[in-house]
């Protein structure tokens, strides 16, 4: 039902206008056609989705592994399409966050069709939460495009590729270097993933982000803009805010525009 509701929202470019809606490794530079599509907040939709076991079952854990202060800060779908899907490099989502604070992230990666490697499965590199942050870089050396990749090359064999059945789950904390594959299997690729946190505190050992600097100088003013649209729903220098306007609208009271609502059992 999840891919359904899914596959509904892309064609019909939900969320497009506000950058909610966008292909993570779209660059001027892109060497190939391939494609991946992130929706962000999906639950902004369809409220239902943040009543489900699985937000149930992640909010215990990440009560337990992270913080019983610990929230929901976002929800997002990654669609690697069949045949062209882009696997996502390799990068620890801290990369993504500002550096000037610290972070405590736990992220819930549920496929929703069974996954290997040819069907964009996760892999993740054993040890890496406690190497602190790597250097990272624009993808496609493209300061526009969305994704940043490590700097560094990561061996194959120190990684360990993991499979799993749709519905099954993987945790990553915001420092375990992750990758994806290529989805070059013949059915569209869907992990629907919630990322929890607790609220960043001012770092006394603040790090440098020179792939965020370089992005922020290189990136024109309109990128620059949709890229702050997407944080809001996106990691967590905006955690306080999306907590905030959650608690404010009532976790799943988001108001999505009417035009969007479906009810799941109308799809
Ligand atoms: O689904 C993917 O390919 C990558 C997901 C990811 O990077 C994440 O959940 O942090």
């Amino acid at each position: 039902m999840m891919r359904r509701i899914f596959a509904d929202l892309v064609a019909r470019h939900v969320g497009e206008k506000e950058g909610l809606l966008f292909d993570t490794m779209e660059s001027e530079t892109s060497p190939d056609g391939r494609r991946s599509i992130q929706l962000t907040n999906p639950s902004k939709y369809q409220s239902w989705l943040l009543n489900t076991i699985y937000v149930r079952n992640a909010t215990r854990i990440a009560h337990q592994v992270l913080s019983p202060k610990s929230f929901l800060t976002f929800d997002f779908v990654l669609l690697k399409p069949a045949g062209v899907g882009a696997g996502t490099p390799w990068h620890q989502d801290e990369a993504y966050l500002d550096p000037k604070y610290d972070h405590s992230t736990l992220t819930f990666w549920m496929p929703l069709q069974d996954v290997g490697p040819s069907d964009g499965c996760m892999a993740y590199l054993p040890g890496s939460h406690l190497r602190g942050v790597f250097e990272h870089r624009s993808v496609h050396g493209d300061p526009r495009a969305h994704a940043y990749e490590c700097a560094t090359t990561i061996a194959q064999e120190e990684s360990v590729v993991c499979p799993l059945p749709g519905g099954g789950c993987a945790i990553h904390g915001q420092r375990t270097m992750h990758s994806s594959s290529n989805n070059t299997s013949s059915v569209d690729r869907y992990a629907y993933i919630l990322t929890f946190g607790i609220s960043p505190t001012l770092s006394k050992h603040p790090r440098k982000a020179a792939w965020q600097e370089q992005r922020r100088s290189k990136a024109g003013v309109f990128h620059r803009l949709l890229r702050k649209v997407r944080r809001i729903g996106f990691l967590a220098r905006s955690m306080y805010l999306v907590n905030f306007k959650r608690r404010l609208d009532g976790i799943s009271g988001i108001t999505p525009k009417k035009e969007h609502i479906e009810s799941p059992r109308n799809l």
